[in-house]
């Protein structure tokens, strides 16, 4: 049995009390407990952020990787060893800014990764800067007059990528998120989860406060169907007096893996290449 003691480290999160990533670093936690996940069975790989600091506290396998480039690793690690459970995590400014064309070809490709995206709609890490998510108009350190240009909605984006899981959570809410994280590494294909994460020393206007007001669940809507991707769209345009989390949308297509023979029955890292005659390439490539 996996215990959440298992999973904590003896090294304490440096974040800023108060930050959104406890919550989410909390909720990823009990999912791993819940599941039972065998910790050597699990690889978190993160991007660079305040986000990417995540994988030193907990104690599973990990990578971090560089600014935007959490994904490539991610499938790369997946289609070595598709036996493990690859959980990527970054920023807002880190996946839907620099990292945007990874985000959008890996959910096409429908790689079986859950990818949990720490959305405090700034950069934390460099002290203040709007990121692709901050809000029009928004006053920061690299814009004090105000943004100039309206966010990416990375909920409709996903859904107009193929992505096969689509879901949003609150840090502030660990019980909901955490069934979130449990349903996203559960599905077999890419799972977005965006998380609605407060930052508590540069982001004055999406606090606890704010998303407290706003938030609602999508699955307390009996009428909402998740399987319906017009819906879907419709829900991602939802921003305002009501903000929709859970699962907006999910389908269930063959992964990425599904489609290589090559690996239908031994991940590569355990197929044995010392058989392999490549003395025809050699001369072919001389
Ligand atoms: C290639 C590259 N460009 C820029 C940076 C500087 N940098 C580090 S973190 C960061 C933004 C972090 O924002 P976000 O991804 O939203 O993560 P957060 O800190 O908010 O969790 C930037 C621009 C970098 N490390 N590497
Ligand atoms: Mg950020």
């Amino acid at each position: 049995m996996t215990s959440f003691e298992e999973l904590t480290t003896q090294e304490k999160p440096t974040w800023c009390p108060g930050c959104g990533n406890f919550g989410i670093l909390t909720a990823l936690k009990n999912a791993i407990v819940e599941l039972n996940l065998p910790k050597h069975e699990v690889v978190i790989v993160a991007g660079i952020g305040c986000s990417g600091h995540l994988p030193q506290w907990i104690n599973t396998f990990a990578f971090h990787s560089l600014h935007g480039r959490a994904l490539p690793v991610a499938q790369a690690i997946k289609l070595a060893n598709h036996k493990l459970k690859v959980i990527a995590v970054g920023g807002d400014g880190d996946g839907y800014g620099i990292g945007t064309a990874h985000f959008i070809h890996a959910m096409r490709r429908n790689v079986n990764i859950t990818y949990i995206v720490h959305n405090n709609q700034i950069y934390g890490l460099t002290t203040g800067q709007a990121s692709p998510t901050s809000e029009k108009g928004f006053k920061s350190k690299s814009t004090p007059h105000g943004l100039i240009e309206p966010p990416v909605n990375p909920i409709a984006l996903a859904l107009a990528s193929d992505c096969s899981f689509v879901a949003r959570g609150f840090a502030g809410d660990v019980k909901h998120l955490t069934h979130l994280i449990v349903q996203g590494i559960q599905h077999k294909g890419f799972a977005l989860i965006d998380v609605l994460q407060p930052c508590i020393s540069f982001n004055y206007l999406n606090t606890y406060e704010y998303f407290m007001k706003r938030v609602y669940k999508l699955e307390e809507d009996n009428s909402y169907n998740f399987t319906n991707k017009r819906l879907a769209f419709e829900k991602a345009f939802e921003w305002g007096e009501k903000i929709p989390i859970g699962l907006f949308y999910k389908e269930e297509r063959k992964t990425y893996e599904d489609e290589l023979p090559q690996i239908a029955e031994i991940p590569l890292v355990k197929q044995n290449i010392n058989e392999i005659d490549i003395s025809s390439l050699i001369e072919e490539m001389c």
